[in-house]
Formats: structure tokens, sequence, C-alpha cells
């Protein structure tokens, strides 16, 4: 079956006139679909669920369905007191009523309704929108935590569990592709050192939440900057998407993520690593705007481990990259020969440019 004939499947009026391959995701493959009728027009997002990574597409489409008609009905009931109108996708039901379409070859295939008038963008791209940025986050996460996170399914066993992916590197490390790839490159092998040096690092959120200092809550799991939309009418930010990582989680994660994707200024796929630095400016306009939604929920605990956060998802994605160079190029969609390497490159080089600033970032997180 064609993505034309998948979309047709889904309950959107009118006929499908074209679809366009939105290639910016590394693991979904993502559609925006066109229809048309004789008196108007519709757009909705088509994506395949990519198998290799989520191997449960079914609890994937029942955690979305059950958060976004949670959040659907928070963001209606705050309506008349909010600053602006919120926006999350819905889940649009197959004609048949299901949440997801099921292809002749085991595919599973969802649609999602297009925040329309609004920009995602990889990078950083004025001031106000930094503020935004964090804002957006600690709104969204003000909703979710509300929402138990047992009622969910862990989806992605081990995501954001650092320890568990430096397991998995060193089961790959020593594999023939590995050591090939390992040979070959001065720079893989520049990366290899750099992991083996934070080793101890890795498990400072995890050993925080044994402790009992942290605790699980309902997370987004992949809030990077470029999954933040801002209105193109106020600028203001509008809504968060890509929400097939909704799971039980530490909100660190979360703030991790969101601030490593959007302080450097040179975005993942840079290719010139001396663009590659934290921009300590963007972090604390964006912690403002992130503690003027979250100031309220966060606990003494949770403060303490925000540096920890951002230094930690950053060197977890690096390693993710590298580990998924090292093992062939799994996971990650790559388009070119040793784009995981470089990716990994990118993050290792912002996590060494956040080390350097760890005591203006403490300052930074305790000043607001
Ligand atoms: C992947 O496909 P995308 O871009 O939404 C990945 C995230 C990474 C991100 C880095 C399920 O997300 O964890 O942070 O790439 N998603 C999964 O760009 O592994
Ligand atoms: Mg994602």
């Amino acid at each position: 079956m064609t993505p034309e004939i998948i979309a047709a499947e889904f309950d959107v009026p009118g006929r499908v006139v074209t679809l366009l391959s939105i290639d910016t995701g590394n693991v979904n493959d993502t559609y925006r679909v066109i229809k048309r009728t004789s008196y108007s027009e519709g757009q909705f997002v088509l994506q395949r669920i990519n198998r290799a990574v989520f191997p449960r597409p079914d609890l994937v489409m029942a955690n979305m369905k059950a958060i976004t008609d949670f959040c659907h009905l928070r963001l209606e009931e705050e309506a008349e007191r909010a600053d602006r109108i919120w926006q999350l996708p819905r889940v649009i039901p197959t004609l048949d009523g299901a949440d997801y379409f099921v292809d002749e070859k085991e595919g599973h295939w969802r649609a999602l309704s297009m925040i329309a008038s609004a920009t995602s963008h990889e990078t950083v791209v004025n001031v106000e929108h930094a503020y935004e940025t964090g804002y957006v986050l600690g709104h969204f996460q003000k909703i979710i935590s509300a929402y138990p996170p047992d009622r969910l399914a862990d989806t992605l066993p081990g995501f954001h569990v650092t320890p568990r992916y430096l397991k998995h590197h060193d089961e790959v490390v020593h594999t023939a592709e590995a050591k090939k790839r390992l040979d070959a490159s001065l720079e893989a092998r520049r990366i290899e050192a750099f992991v083996e040096e934070r080793r101890e690092f890795a498990s400072v959120l995890e050993d925080a939440r044994e402790r009992g200092e942290l605790k699980l809550r309902t997370i987004h799991g992949d809030p990077k900057i470029a999954n933040i939309l801002m209105d193109d009418i106020t600028g203001k930010g509008t809504a968060i998407i890509d929400l097939d990582t909704v799971k039980p989680g530490l909100i660190h994660y979360d703030f991790g993520d969101c601030v490593r994707s959007a302080c450097n200024p040179a975005g993942e796929e840079a290719k010139d690593l001396r663009k590659v630095f934290f921009d300590v400016e963007a972090f604390s306009v964006l912690v403002k705007g992130y503690l003027k939604q979250a100031g309220s929920f966060l606990t003494k605990w949770d403060r303490k481990y925000l540096y920890d956060s951002i230094r930690l998802i950053t060197f977890e994605l690096g390693l993710r990259f590298f580990t998924d160079y090292l093992a062939g190029d799994v996971y990650f969609k790559t388009r070119y020969m040793g784009q995981n390497l470089n990716r990994a490159r990118v993050q290792m080089k912002l996590c060494e440019s956040i080390e350097r600033r760890e005591s203006i970032m403490r300052r930074v997180l305790e000043g607001v």
C-alpha cells in the first residue's frame, strides 16, 4: 500500500491531493497530507511508526490517546484564564474509528491534526524564542505532571536511563563492525576516550532516583527545540509536538533535552565543530521562561539536579549517536556515511562546553 492510499484511510473529509515528506525526524517516517473537498482544504500529519524503535506501537498510541485527551480537557478548562491559545495535536481516527491503521506489511500508521500557522526551529532565533521555549516546556510539564505515570505503558524500557546506554555501548564496542569503525577513525577513538572519562557520571540521575530524591512522573521524552512550535502571528509558544515518547520518566530528562537542543546555536547536525558551544545567554532566558511555569511544582531535590540533567542528557545523546555509529547505523536514520559519528561529535563538544560553564550555569539556576 502506498502512503497516498493509507492517507485516505483516516477520517478527514476530501480527496488526497498530495503528500509531502517531512524528513526532520530521526526515527519515524513523516508526511504532510493535503486533502481537498470542492469547498475547502484540510491538512494533517501522517506517520509510520518505526517498529525497530517502538516494538509495541499499539501501546505508543494508547499512551498518546490517553495523554492528548487528558491535556485537551485541561487546556479547555484553563482557556479563559490563559494568556494565549494553547494547542496540542489530536489523534485522528481511521474510518473504522481506530487510533491507527495497520498495512499489509504490519506497518503501523497514525494521523495527527496539524498545528497550522506555527513554526518549528532547529535552533534559537532570538531572545523571545528562548524564553518561550522554556515557558512551553514548563507549561506542558505542569499539565502532565497531574497525570499518574503508572497509567501509561513503558513503551521504550530504558529510554534516557544513561547507564543502560553505556551497557549497550560496552556490548557493541566489542563487535567486528565497531572495531572496524574505530580502527578507521581517529575521531571515533577520541569519542571513545571521552565516553570512558565520564563513566562514573552516567548514573547521576538514576542514583538520585534510587535514593528516592527524584520521582517518576509523566514526561514528554523528546522536548527538543524543534518539537516546540511558535505561533506565526504572536511569536509566542503555542504547542509541543511529537508525543510518542510520553511515558513515565524523570522531568530532568525533559529539561536536559530541551536545554541541550536550544542552547547549541549550531544545531544537532552542525559540521563545523568550532560553531558548537553552550550559549549561556540563551540558557538564562530559557530558564526564566521555564521557571515561570515550573517554579510552582519543582521540589528542592528537582532543582538540585537540573545542572546535571543538562550535562547528562547531552552526553547521553552523544553516546547514543556514537554507539549507533559503531553498531553500523541501525537506530537513527542517516543520510550520509558517518552522520551518526558527526552527530556524536557535536553533542560531545557541547557536553565539554557545558562542563566548562558549570559554575555560571549553576548560578543561573539558583538565581532566578
Ligand atoms: C530522536 O525522531 P526524533 O527526532 O523525534 C530520538 C530522541 C533524540 C532525537 C535527537 C525515540 O527523535 O530521543 O533526542 O532523535 N527519539 C527516539 O534529535 O529515540
Ligand atoms: Mg521523537
